[in-house]
């Protein structure tokens, strides 16, 4: 469902990395067959990330300076490596606001935001010891951009992830470099594979230490095998530096959750936590030609039917290379907060709503699964049904407005046990600007039938 979907991406995006492609479901397959975490040894750690349901991803690079594709650009031949690499000059962050970044994320509603200390590019977003190749010593920016932003997103109670990418084109012992040629192959020189694990394995642990992160949202992972990764490994360096680490599922198998990428699970994923990762436009970097925005009631009918199905969305914003963020990645976020704080309630904290089949629209339950959520999309009015609802319904409210609702009970035979229909009557005026919310307030855990009625 997920690989597929990376396939057309890459096609879609010009990624011309086919065999890559190739290569990328057959490793994913495999380690997805193979994942080496056991749920139940997991669950309490994942619980804030299971609440949580919106974080925001922040790709910030040089590739903002050209307004390019992050790193992909130099990979598929689009620019070469050294004018890539020019950009390094012009990646000032001289508007870069780590306060007002974080207030914007705390309005969104979110309650992670992951950024990216390092893409494939190989260019590190804070003063790695590691390695020369970063924003600190080699750009005019002269300063480490997570630090402040981790502290400040601290101090608004919000997650902190870090982005990494296992990927390193510019390292010159990593093997891939561009789409038709590679340094070297891995069985062909251990000893300079074993250098460049070295290296990176170097860097997750300084920005273990530095950062501490909550989580770390990998990348890359399909350009090598867990034991190319050492990925036991590179869990237990992250554990053991932080027992309560949440790892994303790109480290071939020893990650905690899976993470769909653009494209929209019809039927519910069947892992035990997901997150969608989605771009505001078409591209993760900033990218000031492409005006392919999602409009705010686009946005929020993705996130509730991410939540109703059991996952969570990680929106993308891509600032400027002098880190001001663009008028509308603004605009999405606060019109997105701005809807989380009338229907929050019918998102955060929540679960996994009813199967499809009982209402026609995305739904969740409250944690007791005695109150239950329905989501209509656009400006519906007139009746909306219930199908199989068992239980006896104490109220029914808009939120947002707190206006209560009527309903009428149709088609309920007294002596036979399947459930008649409930029409929930919802008067024109009181639908939100986007996405309307209603409370059915029920006597109990929610019961269904799911029968194929009759007799
Ligand atoms: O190649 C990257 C891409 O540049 C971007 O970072 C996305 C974000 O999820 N991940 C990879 C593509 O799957």
């Amino acid at each position: 469902m997920i690989f597929p979907s990376l396939i057309s991406l890459r096609q879609a995006n010009n990624r011309k990395g086919f065999l890559s492609a190739i290569v990328l479901v057959f490793l994913s397959t495999l380690s997805q067959a193979q994942s080496s975490v056991d749920p139940a040894s997991i669950k309490d750690k994942m619980q804030w990330f299971a609440d949580a349901k919106l974080g925001i991803f922040i790709h910030e690079g040089i590739y903002a300076v050209n307004g390019i594709d992050e790193s992909w650009s130099f990979h598929n031949k689009k620019i070469t490596y050294a004018d890539y690499m020019k950009q390094l000059q012009g990646f000032t962050l001289k508007k870069y606001d780590p306060e007002y970044w974080a207030d914007l994320i705390k309005e969104s509603g979110a309650k992670y935001a992951v950024i990216t200390t390092k893409h494939h590019d190989g260019v590190t977003m804070y003063d790695s010891q590691v390695d020369n190749l970063n924003i600190v010593k080699s750009t005019p920016a002269r300063r480490d951009m997570i630090k402040p932003l981790f502290a400040a997103l601290r101090e608004r109670n919000i997650k902190c992830g870090a982005y990494f990418s296992l990927i390193d084109w510019s390292n010159s012992n990593y093997p891939g470099f561009l789409k038709d040629s590679s340094r070297y192959n891995v069985h062909d020189d251990y000893d300079r594979w074993n250098k460049f694990r070295a290296f990176f394995q170097s860097q997750i642990k300084e920005i273990n230490q530095k950062f501490k992160p909550d989580l770390w949202w990998f990348d890359g992972d399909w350009e090598h095998s867990a034991e190319e990764w050492e990925a036991a490994k590179v869990r237990d360096i992250i554990l053991t530096g932080n027992k309560n680490a949440i790892i994303n599922g790109r480290l071939q198998g020893y990650g905690d959750y899976e993470t769909p990428e653009q494209n929209f699970p019809v039927s519910r994923p069947a892992f035990n936590w997901w997150e969608l990762c989605m771009t505001a436009n078409n591209n993760w970097g900033y990218h000031p030609d492409d005006t392919n925005w999602k409009t705010p009631y686009q946005v929020i009918t993705i996130f509730t039917d991410a939540v109703s199905n059991g996952g969570n969305l990680l929106l993308d914003i891509g600032p400027r290379a002098d880190g001001s963020i663009s008028d509308e990645d603004v605009y999405l976020l606060k019109e997105l907060g701005a809807w989380n704080k009338r229907n929050g309630e019918a998102v955060f904290n929540t679960i996994a709503g009813i199967p499809q089949g009982h209402f026609y629209g995305p739904t969740t339950l409250s944690k007791d699964s005695t109150v239950l959520y329905l989501f209509l999309q656009g400006n519906i009015s007139g009746s909306v049904t219930l199908k199989g609802l068992q239980n006896k319904i104490k109220d029914i409210t808009v939120l947002g407005t707190g206006t209560h609702l009527s309903y009428n009970i149709v088609g309920k035979i007294s002596w036979s046990k399947v459930p008649g229909l409930v029409y929930i009557n919802v008067p024109k005026g009181v639908q939100d600007k986007y996405v309307t919310a209603l409370k059915v307030s029920l006597d109990g855990p929610v019961k269904l039938y799911n029968g194929k009625g009759g007799l």
